[in-house]
């Protein structure tokens, strides 16, 4: 597979020179700058692809173009959206650029409770606490029929046993200062959310009155409806992917399971299924995040890699650890549920060529200190990015798939 990073534009503190020293071939990036919902120009892409050029290196996958909120629960401006999405689409392609990395989550893009958990070796590593996210969404957020949910809320089988989360919820309460419900709030609407192109940003004023207008946004719409909301924005696209050559390739709700009381429609092997088959074309595809699909336990990672590899354009390699109260965090790249080896072994076979980046990472030896997006480290993503080199090394060895390592003699 080509190894892909994920970066975050000029403004980024991992430069494009650092990045050609570890091995990256291709950029993962976005117009972080232009504000959701208005046209990517050809010119901003342009500009942004020959600096990546100039480094030796392409712009190989767009994560995100981001779909608005409209687009995902069928605002009145959502034809005009869809309209504007395809000229970004039209001016991509003009410059080559033919993979796109979105994601269908209403309201919240990935979620985590804990950005700095520490791990038995001293680093640290992404986690959710169900309790955490609980009293979040109960004592935080107040969201009506939060509390009713949670008392009904159960851990997939073999996980959580006995476990009381919205007792557990309660006893949080008796122990909360506004100091740590801001930390809290930041963690999981702010510093997750404001990096991604989402619709929160570092400094918003009153992130949670904004975060209830969008819940508002959803009343009413299940899953059923959702679904038939990305249907209709893939079937809508889908003439103009074909006329340029356009890879669309849907990321996994993070984590997947239902939050919020939204509906979250790419959870599963039977989601994504439904998905693919809903508009049976190549260009409707998958990006295949091993991470996100591996926080939930009903997912069998590997089986989903071997029936997905045909629809799958871009991958993500992170695995997640499931602890036995239903809790997660990220584990090593060569350990947790999903498999990162056998992983590798499919999707080389599948097409060597496949844009691959390394996701996540844990944050290590002072990375901590820079200021990098949570999950973004340097030293944790480049410690990962080798571990998956060396997978990537053997299993090519073992297929026989020539590889010349770039930056080298030999
Ligand atoms: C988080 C990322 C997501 C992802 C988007 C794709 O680390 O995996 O923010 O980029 O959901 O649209």
């Amino acid at each position: 597979m080509e190894r892909t990073w994920r970066w975050f534009g000029k403004k980024d503190k991992i430069t494009l020179a650092m990045l050609k020293q570890i091995g990256v071939e291709g950029i993962v990036t976005a117009l972080h700058d232009v504000p959701l919902g208005e046209v990517w120009t050809q010119e901003k892409i342009h500009d942004l692809k020959t600096y990546i050029e100039s480094y030796g290196m392409r712009w190989s996958v767009v994560e995100s173009l981001p779909v608005v909120e409209s687009i995902k629960y069928a605002g009145p401006d959502r034809d005009g959206q869809i309209e504007r999405y395809k000229v970004s689409l039209r001016n991509l392609s003009a410059e080559g650029i033919h993979t796109i990395c979105y994601n269908f989550m209403p309201v919240l893009d990935w979620a985590r409770t804990d950005l700095l958990h520490a791990n038995p070796n001293g680093s640290s590593n992404l986690y959710f606490n169900y309790a955490e996210f609980a009293y979040f969404d109960i004592y935080i957020l107040q969201r009506e029929g939060a509390r009713e949910e949670w008392a009904q809320f159960r851990f997939p089988e073999g996980y959580g046993e006995g476990r009381d989360v919205l007792a557990e919820a309660d006893a949080m309460a008796k122990n909360m200062t506004p100091e740590k419900d801001h930390q809290l709030v930041e963690t999981i609407v702010i510093k997750t959310q404001g990096f991604v192109s989402g619709n929160f940003k570092e400094g918003d004023k009153e992130p949670i009155e904004k975060f209830r207008k969008f819940l508002d946004l959803y009343k009413g719409i299940d899953k059923a409806q959702l679904r038939a909301n990305m249907k209709y924005f893939l079937e809508a696209i889908m003439p103009t992917c074909e006329e340029c050559g356009m890879n669309m390739c849907v990321h996994p709700d993070d984590p997947p399971i239902e939050i919020l009381g939204l509906p979250r429609i790419v959870r599963t092997e039977e989601d994504i299924q439904w998905m693919l088959d809903a508009v049976p074309n190549k260009h409707n595809g998958l990006t295949f995040c091993a991470g996100s699909l591996s926080a939930g336990a009903y997912n069998n990672v590997v089986e989903m890699a071997r029936k997905f590899a045909p629809r799958t354009h871009f991958v993500h390699l992170r695995s997640c650890h499931i602890f036995p109260n239903g809790d997660f965090t990220e584990a090593s790249h060569l350990g947790g549920r999903a498999d990162l080896i056998e992983l590798a072994r499919i999707f080389e076979q599948e097409n060597p060529a496949l844009p691959m980046r390394v996701d996540h990472g844990m944050t290590m030896l002072g990375d901590e200190d820079k200021g990098y997006n949570a999950g973004y480290s340097f030293l944790g993503r480049m410690f990962a990015l080798g571990q998956v080199q060396g997978i990537l090394a053997t299993v090519d060895r073992e297929l026989g798939i020539k590889y010349q390592q770039p930056g080298f003699f030999d």
